[in-house]
């Protein structure tokens, strides 16, 4: 169904026609809005910002770019096209038709899994906020707000199944999502990574590359549910979220790419030389890769985990491309897991957290390959490397292990001293200074090679109204 774009809310779910809803999310709207002045992006919001925006659900045109100021942005709801036939993929429940209503006695599970991936949304936008106060370039300035943009819209996504099915604890859900805050002591966000402080643009990157992607795999296995209007948010959803790591990816690309030009400058891999230079030496960005990604592995939850076997069970989230495996009731399969106190065979439900992640973890390696290829090509023997998945964990069976990045156990120093120190993250800091000048970049990170939408990376991306 074609997006209507004369109501006050875009939308493809003939939201016009439901007069209830309507009201509610109108209602809804004026916080949210509040919610975005306070707590989206700092200091830009009057400024004309060259943003995509969804103009169609299909794969074809569905993004048109222009200036606008980021709260006149039309978040709207958007949901992937019905397919029809459409069945149970796994589980208990496979072969018959998806829902279209929440079954009752599944209602509160749902609720669950909709509030905690609505709640990483603005959870990103709070940590983001002050970022372009330092953007390296109006480029990565106008990136940066499309990634808020859009993680304001994913908001909207998870408060109209709120809204629309889940009666009056889904408003109340769905208020509660604008009152958490990232970061708050008291009243904080509710998945780890998503308190911790994004305040420099190389943890930026490392976000969007890392966290960015347990959204991909997150949302993969929601598309899979049998709750349709979820499996459809989430369809959409994911064509947004390949910007967002292409975001990271080349981010740290470009990163890598500096530091490598002043490495073949001056002939050195030395540290403090490259930090003369005003450059990030590969080492401190391997400890924040160290970082970033043993605190994204927490996000999948526990390796064995009783929640996510009924998850899979009845029907409500499924493995990320399940039409890919054989097995789509997996519960007769064993999955082997390495334990501290040795392997495990685990009945493959319950491991459902462990596969997810483990895909995940393959997937994590592509941008790395890539990096390095660019290091090697410079001539460097040196290689970025995912540490080990036992590594500084704090959810699962590895929790507080003194283990290295390669899995071996070491003292709890030894981890630490992998992990950015207060030095690293102060050197990080003094390199961020704002750079707003058209087709200007800092110094710590090469140009982009191309721009958005055919423009050149020398582009007005930002600009005052
Ligand atoms: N921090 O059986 P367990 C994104 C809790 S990112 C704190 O191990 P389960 C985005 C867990 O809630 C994608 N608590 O785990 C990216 C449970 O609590 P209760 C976000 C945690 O339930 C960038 C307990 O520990 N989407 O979109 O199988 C920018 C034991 O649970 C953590 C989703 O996460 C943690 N890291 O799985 C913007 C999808 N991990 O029951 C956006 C929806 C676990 O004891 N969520 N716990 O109170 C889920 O599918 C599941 O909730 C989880 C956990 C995969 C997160
Ligand atoms: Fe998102
Ligand atoms: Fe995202």
């Amino acid at each position: 169904m074609a997006i209507d774009y004369k109501s006050t809310i875009p939308n493809n779910v003939d939201l016009s026609t439901d007069r209830g809803l309507q009201r509610a999310l109108e209602h809804w709207h004026p916080a949210f809005l509040d919610w975005w002045k306070e707590l989206g992006p700092a200091n830009y919001q009057a400024h004309e910002v060259y943003l995509r925006t969804a103009t169609s659900v299909d794969a074809k045109g569905w993004a048109t770019f222009g200036f606008l100021k980021m709260p006149e942005y039309r978040w709207g709801i958007f949901l992937a096209d019905k397919q029809e036939g459409r069945t149970i993929g796994f589980g208990d429940h496979r072969g018959k038709p998806v829902w279209q209503q929440v079954p009752g006695e599944f209602r509160a599970a749902l609720r669950r899994l909709i509030v905690t991936q609505g709640d990483t949304e603005p959870a990103s936008v709070e940590q983001q906020r002050l970022l372009a106060l330092t953007a390296p370039s109006l480029y990565d300035m106008r990136n940066l707000f499309q990634v808020n943009v859009e993680e304001g819209r994913h908001l909207w996504a998870m408060v109209y199944l709120l809204h629309a099915y889940f009666g009056r604890d889904g408003r109340e859900e769905a208020e509660e999502l604008l009152y958490r805050r990232s970061g708050d002591r008291d009243n904080p966000r509710i998945l780890g990574t998503f308190n911790e402080p994004i305040d420099d643009w190389l943890s930026f990157f490392m976000f969007t590359y890392f966290t960015d992607r347990d959204g991909k795999y997150q949302l993969k296995s929601l598309a899979e549910s049998g709750f349709d209007p979820l499996s459809r948010t989430c369809r959409f959803m994911l064509t947004e979220e390949a910007h967002h790591m292409f975001v990271g990816e080349t981010g740290i690309a470009r990163i890598v790419k500096r530091t490598l030009d002043e490495m073949q400058k001056r002939k050195s891999d030395d540290p403090a030389i490259l930090r003369e230079a005003g450059v990030i030496d590969l080492p401190l960005l391997q400890r924040y890769i160290n970082f970033w990604y043993s605190s994204a592995l927490d996000l999948f939850g526990a390796e064995i985990s009783s929640n996510a076997a009924s998850y899979f069970a009845n029907g409500l989230k499924g493995r990320p491309d399940e039409e890919s495996f054989e097995d789509h009731d997996a519960s007769r399969a064993v999955e082997t897991i390495e334990a501290p106190d040795g392997a495990q065979e685990v009945p493959a439900r319950n491991a459902m957290n462990f596969l997810t992640r483990s895909a995940y973890s393959r997937d994590c390696q592509i941008g790395l390959t890539r990096w390095n290829r660019l290091i090697a090509k410079a001539g460097f023997n040196l290689e970025l490397k995912l540490p080990a998945e036992r590594f500084n964990r704090r959810v699962g069976m590895w929790t507080g292990a003194c283990v290295d990045v390669d899995g071996k156990p070491t003292t709890a120093d030894a981890v630490v001293a992998s992990l950015p120190s207060a030095a690293d993250r102060a050197y990080v800091k003094s390199l961020m200074v704002p750079v707003t000048g058209i087709g200007q970049c800092a110094n710590w990170i090469a140009p982009a090679e191309r721009g958005i939408n055919n423009n050149a990376f020398e582009f007005e991306y930002v600009r005052a109204a």
